[in-house]
């Protein structure tokens, strides 16, 4: 497969079942320029609305087991499936996501099932701003539904609910992930609630916790589903797919995929906007965000005009591509 290869071919040959193609467009829309040398534009006549469902929890709670599991049970149903595994940057969690590929190894002779791992970029982890692009691609490419996961650390939970149509929060058992759960604001985004790892003895408990703990938020939002499953044994996996289909068919007959899809590109620019401000405020010499601060301080210019001015600047730089 040549770089250089017009869009339009490219992307006939990913609609084709040519994974190689897919990989690349995935690959040339994650570098995050404005057009992608014509490929944003040659994917909009293909774009039917797929759906979107986002994983996230604490590190180690069963997600990428969980998705597998979820796999097997819509691959029969006939979906074809995206997996979007976001790569945390962080060198401990380095092993973890060689865990999810391995993990992952029975999808990949499937040609029903396309598993891609996303490198987190920017200054606020979690998922990179291309992401909405990529699900454009796996749109155009047929696939039914993305299952995106991400380890569920503060900035990443925001993301998911932005990018995702529906969110499965996933904790194990033990009062930790439950607290951490509530502290987080993993509940606010969570449709679906999973206490994964049922086949242990404190599992019934912490599930009662968090019905607990939700029932005392009641008024603040919907209440979420807590499911049990046991993803290694599959144990409660078909209810929870079963419960998620049941939200999502919900969620798209309420919104249009144009609405859905609006809803993601809000994310690319806000979260562009957020990291190329922060990154300019970390101190890159060229951002003069020194000079700025000080000119706020002492009244020659109003936080928002510094604000944009940093914009500005992280523009020339370049530094906020993706
Ligand atoms: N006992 C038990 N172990 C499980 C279950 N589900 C997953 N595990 C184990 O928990 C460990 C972590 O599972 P992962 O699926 O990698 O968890 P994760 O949430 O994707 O982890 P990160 O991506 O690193 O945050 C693995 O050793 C799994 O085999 C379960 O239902 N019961
Ligand atoms: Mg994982």
């Amino acid at each position: 497969m040549s770089r250089n290869t017009a869009p339009d071919t490219l992307l006939a040959e990913a609609i084709a079942g040519d994974r190689r193609a897919l990989a690349q467009i995935i690959t040339t829309l994650e570098d995050g320029r404005s057009d992608c040398g014509g490929l944003v534009e040659a994917l909009r006549p293909h774009l039917s609305g797929i759906a979107v469902i986002g994983f996230t929890g604490p590190p180690g709670a069963g997600k990428s087991t969980l998705v597998n599991a979820l796999i097997k049970v819509w691959r029969d149903a006939g979906k074809r499936l995206a997996v979007i595994a976001v790569d945390p940057s962080s060198p401990v969690s380095g092993g973890a996501l060689l865990g999810d590929r391995i993990r992952m190894t029975a999808a990949l002779d499937d040609d029903g099932v396309f598993v891609r791992s996303l490198a987190s970029h920017g200054h606020l982890g979690g998922l990179s701003p291309s992401s909405a692009r990529i699900i454009d691609a796996f749109d155009a490419a047929n696939y039914d539904l993305v299952l995106l996961e991400t380890v569920g650390t503060g900035q990443n939970e925001v993301d998911i609910a932005a990018v995702a149509d529906i969110g499965v929060v996933i904790v194990a058992p033990g009062l930790g992930d439950g607290i951490q759960a509530m502290k987080s604001g993993l509940l606010e985004i969570a449709d679906v609630l999973v206490v994964n790892k049922g086949d242990r003895a404190d599992a019934r408990e912490t599930a009662q916790q968090l019905q607990a703990a939700i029932s005392l938020r009641e008024g603040i939002g919907r209440a979420p589903n807590i499911l049990q499953t046991t993803a290694t044994t599959g144990l409660g996996v078909e209810a929870l797919a079963a419960a998620t289909d049941e939200l999502l068919a919900t969620k798209l007959a309420q919104t249009t995929a144009a609405e859905r899809r609006h809803q993601r590109g809000r994310y690319i620019v806000e979260r562009l906007a957020v990291s190329a401000i922060q990154a300019a405020l970390e101190g890159d010499a060229d951002y003069r965000s020194d000079q700025l601060i000080e000119a706020v301080l002492s009244g020659k210019c109003s936080a928002k005009e510094a604000a944009i001015e940093l914009l500005a600047q992280s523009e020339t730089s370049g530094s906020a591509s993706h």
